[in-house]
């Protein structure tokens, strides 16, 4: 492996310990504090361990911090772009002991490393944010971001592996840097270009990968990021199954892929001079810093937030210590006329440019129409369409707030049996009495736990429209930040309707079906809604019933024709 690029460093860094001295640890390990990373810290654990991030051999101290934030060093001179220390919260840190161990657990429990204590520290964030984000007005929500996720305290030491963290997905395709460091050495490849992209790969990035590749006359790795994506963002296995499909178009033998448990931090050039260090790590000789462009469905949001040639810039500026070659993104066009990709800065007057846009993709996948060829391979298209199927394959969440006797549940009761009637889709009513019965008995009607019962509302009718079922909810809901806290639960998984019953309240008292009005007017009932309780009315609803102006069957129906109109049931079954 002599001829592959050196790690950043010079060795690459091997923290996971051998079975003998695994054991050891655990046995003793039972008494020692937990720290529980989160899944951020884990990748960078997982990094860690296996040399990606050489040649750091843990978190670090207060000393590489203080080099890093100030210019860009480890404390033994070392390039280093950005800080990446172990954060934790008071709680946690008061449990260490310096000269102490810690066992790190994963999200499960399972121990993957232990940290011998050698410094609990005070991190600047502010030094910190600024070494991560730089001074770039654009960056405002990532560094929001940070200080909120941030906690005060950082703790470094000596790690010893225990095993790496684990992953139940696409094992064939986690190499660590020293398999992939051999793997290339059996392949003889020698320049290796690490294209790393968190989108889907269309036919323009395959062509521009293609020519960069060819160009520096290196071999491929295509290497997207699955650690830890931004909230909101669709899973990887997508992604991952879109990527396969693509490697076979390549020349023969010129590309491989593999997958980078890495957590984006949403930070600008530091962070592709990182991404720089940690290819070199994994063998690469070239690193294609891609710019946000268009084309791009399933992307990771946010992440990376090299988006303009600040990036590609430091990455250059920096090339002699990093001991990567930068080589840019550029964006490739279809030119109609001459039936191929061309790149978009030569492009002439009289070409016929076609292009298409993220959300041109999203919606064309939403109604079901073509996604034209010289645009994507139909294996991609395929696997696009299984992930998001257009609205009449996904599922959906009715959410009926009003007043208590507004007549939620009769709408509710009777769109259950229409949609039953029409077949196709699953379908679970989550009605306010029947969740307070089964889910949220131990609630009272504080708005703390209002608001709790109906997050798990929420939660439990984003797993049926996530699985492609329909659940029909049918709480009071009286607060609207937790409607819009479920609504952004139910977005990713499918569609979210926000129907407000909207019976005025004299008519729901006149009604007073269970007689709580009067008891609650007699002040036996505390905290009745519309009574001695608030009751927000939404301004976002999708769809507005007022049951004193219309008959069961009509209420029912302005859903029907809401839920056509959409998509998500077709136009012969609404009627
Ligand atoms: S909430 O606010 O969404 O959590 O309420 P929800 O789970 O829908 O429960 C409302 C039903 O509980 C009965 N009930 C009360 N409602 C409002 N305020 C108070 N204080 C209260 N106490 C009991 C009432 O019967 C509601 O049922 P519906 O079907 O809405 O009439």
């Amino acid at each position: 492996m002599d001829h592959l690029i050196k790690p950043h460093g010079g060795a690459l860094v091997n923290l996971l310990v051998e079975p003998e001295r695994a054991a050891e640890i655990r046995g003793l390990s039972r008494e020692w504090p937990s720290v529980d990373l989160d899944r951020r810290q884990l990748c960078d654990l997982e990094l860690l361990l296996n040399g990606g991030l050489s040649p750091l051999e843990g978190f670090m101290g207060a000393a590489d911090f203080a080099g890093v934030c100030s210019r860009m060093r480890l404390a033994d001179g070392v390039f280093w772009p950005l800080p990446l220390t172990l954060d934790v919260d008071e709680a946690t840190a008061a449990r260490l002991t310096v000269g102490e161990p810690a066992a790190l657990r994963d999200g499960e429990g399972v121990m993957i490393a232990a940290l011998t204590v050698e410094e609990i520290f005070r991190p600047d964030r502010e030094a910190e944010a600024a070494a991560l984000f730089g001074a770039d007005d654009r960056n405002r929500d990532s560094v929001a971001r940070f200080f909120h996720r941030t906690p005060p305290v950082a703790i470094a030491g000596r790690i010893e592996g225990l095993q790496p963290p684990v992953h139940y997905d696409f094992r064939e395709l986690r190499l660590t840097p020293l398999e992939l460091r051999r793997k290339f050495a059996r392949l003889g490849w020698r320049k290796v270009l690490a294209y790393q992209t968190h989108r889907i790969m269309h036919r323009a990035q395959q062509v521009a990968s293609l020519t960069a590749a060819q160009e520096a006359g290196a071999s491929l790795l295509i290497h997207p990021v699955v650690g830890l994506n931004q909230p909101g963002d669709v899973d990887h296995y997508a992604r991952v199954r879109c990527y396969q499909e693509i490697v076979p178009h390549y020349p023969a033998f010129l590309a491989r892929l593999n997958l980078l448990p890495l957590a984006v931090r949403g930070g600008g050039p530091s962070e592709a001079m990182l991404h720089a260090i940690i290819h070199k790590n994994h063998g690469c000789t070239h690193f294609m810093v891609e710019q946000n462009g268009e084309g791009s469905v399933l992307e990771v949001r946010g992440a990376p937030g090299y988006g303009d040639a600040r990036a590609r810039e430091a990455v250059s500026a920096h090339a002699a210590e990093l001991g990567i070659e930068m080589v840019p993104a550029e964006e490739f066009v279809y030119a109609e006329n001459r039936k191929r990709h061309i790149r978009a800065a030569g492009a002439e007057t009289d070409d016929r440019v076609l292009k298409m846009t993220g959300e041109d993709v999203r919606n064309r996948l939403a109604d079901g129409r073509e996604i034209p060829d010289w645009f994507s391979l139909p294996g991609v298209v395929r696997e696009l369409r299984r992930r998001l199927p257009g609205r009449n394959l996904q599922g959906f969440t009715v959410f009926c707030t009003g007043l208590s006797g507004s007549g939620k549940s009769t709408i509710a009761n009777g769109l259950r049996v229409k949609l039953l009637e029409l077949g196709g889709r699953g379908v679970t009513l989550l009605d306010g009495d029947l969740v307070r019965k089964n889910l949220s008995s131990e609630l009272g009607f504080s708005k703390e736990h209002r608001d709790l019962n109906i997050r798990r509302i929420g939660f439990v009718a984003s797993e049926i429209t996530r699985g492609g079922g329909v659940a029909i909810c049918a709480p009071i809901a009286p607060y609207d930040s937790v409607r819009h806290e479920v609504r952004e639960m139910v977005r990713p998984c499918g569609g979210f309707i926000l129907v407000h019953v909207s019976t005025p309240l004299e008519v729901c008292e006149a009604r007073d079906r269970k007689g709580m009005y009067a008891k609650a007017r007699a002040g036996i009932i505390k905290e009745f809604t519309g009574i001695s309780d608030p009751y927000e009315v939404p301004v976002d609803a999708d769809v507005r019933i007022d049951t004193a102006q219309v008959t069961p069957d009509e209420a029912v129906r302005e859903v029907l024709l809401y839920l056509e109109r959409e998509g998500y049931i077709s136009a012969a079954e609404a009627e």
